[in-house]
């Protein structure tokens, strides 16, 4: 067999388990260019050994032998250069990327009201390094800033809307005044392009909440017209206060498997030290459900859609279905670098690399 069909092969193999989009993307021509160069070197001998009278090489290797040797050859190549693109994407992880979501949104205080202005309009958002989305934002951010509140509060939110499409704002999980739920032809006329629209209420219910367009919205909250809305309750219990309070929103719409707006490996880590307790606060904005997976420690569940679960449970997976909010509570006792992700596995894994709804929980000793 000549050098030229090995490379032919194994070009093909590659080929078959790699896509040559992403690998030229990825700059993975160097692992490619290094994985023939290995098939054709052992090719080299294995040939030679072939073209020799079997005499003088003890008359072992056979035609049949080579190819095999040759197939050998072109396998590991190819495991390399796949072995290759994950730990590229591994060692990238967190990936910088412009414009950061879900980021605390400062109230405008106006007498005893808390004012937030939030203007939807049209962006470029990058996912993961170097893709870049059209993106339906509010202030720019996808997810759009984090509204925290008090249970109580009197809140005043403006949305000006500056996107080619009407919309409208609901506050999922809030008990609000019929008139204040944001569901156009139900309880208002839907806010036009360049118009502007005021809710006011005093906030019911405590807990995890989101606020989303509710207009023509598998396609606005799927362009990233979503955020959360955190309700701190009058009354502490013992999981308030944690050390580090996370919210992480998944979804699954124009940009691609999401959390809190970026893909692996431009997903951000939560972080901790050995010892303290994380609350993560799951939102599900998508049209999937997520089950999500934590390595080397338990979560314990303590409020669903802002409600106290009647007894705490552990588990290191739970399904997180469309407009669910869970928050569970992890005691960081275990340190180290721990995965962090759906486990419906083409969410998050392909033939490329880890990707998507992927992010670790980092325990620092
Ligand atoms: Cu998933």
């Amino acid at each position: 067999m000549s050098d030229t069909s090995v490379i032919d092969r194994a070009a093909e193999i590659l080929e078959k388990q790699t896509s040559r989009r992403r690998f030229l993307r990825d700059g993975s021509v160097a692992a490619l260019a290094a994985g023939l160069a290995t098939a054709c070197k052992s090719d080299t001998k294995s040939a030679s050994a072939a073209q020799a009278p079997q005499g003088q090489t003890g008359g072992t290797m056979g035609a049949h032998d080579t190819m095999a040797g040759n197939s050998a050859a072109a396998i590991a190549a190819s495991a390399d250069a796949m072995d290759a693109m994950h730990e590229k994407g591994v060692k990238a992880f967190p990936a910088k990327t412009t414009g950061k979501g879900n980021q605390l949104f400062a109230p405008r205080i106006d007498k005893d009201v808390k004012v937030f202005e939030l203007t939807a309009k049209k962006i470029k958002w990058e996912t993961e390094p170097g893709k870049f989305v059209d993106a339906w934002a509010y202030n720019d951010q996808v997810p759009g800033p984090q509204i925290r509140v008090k249970e109580g509060d009197r809140v005043r939110v403006i949305l000006h809307n500056q996107l080619p499409e009407s919309t409208a704002l609901h506050f999922h999980g809030l008990e609000l005044p019929n008139d204040q739920d944001g569901v156009p032809f139900i309880t208002q006329p839907p806010v036009k392009p360049g118009q502007s629209y005021t809710y006011e209420f005093t906030v019911p219910n405590s807990g995890s909440h989101m606020y989303h367009s509710h207009h023509n919205a598998a396609k606005q909250v799927g362009l990233g017209l979503l955020g959360a809305f955190i309700v701190e309750p009058k009354q502490k219990s013992q999981y308030d206060g944690p050390d580090v309070d996370e919210v992480m929103i998944l979804n699954d719409g124009a940009h691609g498997y999401t959390l809190n707006g970026k893909g692996f490996p431009a997903t951000q880590p939560l972080v901790a030290k050995l010892g303290q307790t994380v609350r993560i606060r799951f939102m599900n904005e998508g049209m999937m459900i997520h089950p999500m997976h934590l390595h080397g420690m338990h979560m314990t569940v303590v409020t669903r859609d802002g409600w106290p679960v009647p007894a705490p449970w552990k588990c290191d997976t739970l399904n997180i279905a469309p407009g669910e909010r869970w928050d569970v509570i992890v005691r960081c006792n275990n340190p180290g670098t721990w995965a962090f992700h759906c486990h419906i596995l083409p969410h998050a894994e392909s033939e490329h690399g880890m990707f998507g709804m992927v992010t670790a929980l980092v325990v620092q000793k």
